[in-house]
């Protein structure tokens, strides 16, 4: 079957170095419609001076850090907003970004959980060193997280950093004296940092990333926003082995191909995950030292 949207040389590179940057994934309409769900949600954060909200399962579906105020907004984590942005669903259902997954993952492949992960102009958010599919094992690993570039992404507003290559690496432990702190030893944080790659680009790019690449993001100390809609694609025969930390109505959908007779598992040891009891992986990263 020929690829949809995918290079063989793409393909080539997403599976030696376990991510994929692509222009244009999404067109200037989408982005502008992103932004102003987010912008909408922002002005609304300005109200809250904790989490608030509620998603499927009960937990608050806007996200702040701890900066956050008034004056400052620091609006870091919305979950779920498939359920009450239609840009959000159509991107899932209908983007080159997803068609590309298919052609990396697929025929058949379904969506698995969705967020916006914002740092805002000065904030203080960062995300630890992890693999994602450490918070969402399956039965195989052919799981990707899309993340799209609702800013200009720069050097300075707190990029992706990736680990290339991790992918084909081992799984790494989450947890660290009993406690799940959501994040890699120290020791491997500092060796990620050695080798990372920053994932840089315009409002409106797409960075598919494979489950098993390690990553992490810093601060943002800049003027410009950095704010992400990401959500987690997976193939359709791979059945998840923990609970959906981001549970959604959508969960399971299929978005390409067709449903397939079977289930398939590859070869891993992983440590489960602890579920979030909080509004989001933020504050496990947060409350655990690793
Ligand atoms: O927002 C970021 O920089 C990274 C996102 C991420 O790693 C996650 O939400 O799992």
């Amino acid at each position: 079957m020929p690829n949809a949207v995918l290079s063989a040389h793409q393909i080539d590179q997403f599976k030696r170095e376990g991510y994929l940057l692509l222009d244009d994934a999404i067109t200037p309409t989408q982005v502008a419609q992103l932004n102003n769900d987010f912008s909408g949600w922002v002005e609304q954060s300005r109200k809250h001076k904790k989490a608030y909200g509620k998603t499927l399962d009960g937990r608050p579906r806007f996200d702040v850090e701890t900066d956050h105020s008034a004056v400052h907004p620091s609006l870091r984590r919305v979950a779920s907003p498939t359920e009450i942005s239609s840009t959000c669903l159509d991107l899932v259902k209908h983007s080159a970004a997803t068609q590309a997954v298919a052609d990396l993952i697929g025929p058949n492949v379904r969506f698995h959980h969705s967020k916006f992960n914002s740092k805002l102009p000065h904030t203080s958010t960062v995300v630890k060193w992890h693999q994602d599919f450490s918070y969402e094992p399956h039965s195989n690993d052919d799981t990707i997280t899309v993340l799209i570039f609702v800013d200009d992404v720069t050097l300075d507003n707190g990029p992706l950093l990736l680990a290339p290559e991790s992918n084909h690496g081992p799984l790494h432990s989450l947890w660290h004296n009993g406690v799940f702190t959501g994040a890699v030893s120290d020791e491997l944080a500092q060796q990620f940092e050695t080798e990372a790659v920053p994932c840089t680009g315009k409002a409106g790019s797409a960075c598919l990333m494979h489950g098993r690449v390690a990553h992490a993001s810093r601060a943002n100390n800049s003027n410009a926003a950095r704010t992400l809609f990401i959500y987690c694609l997976t193939a359709a025969d791979a059945v998840p082995l923990s609970p959906n930390p981001l549970p959604s109505k959508y969960a399971g959908l299929l978005v390409a191909g067709q449903e397939p007779q079977y289930v398939r598992g590859s070869q891993f040891e992983i440590e489960l995950p602890e579920i979030p009891k909080g509004a989001s992986f933020f504050e496990q990263q947060a409350a655990a030292k690793s």
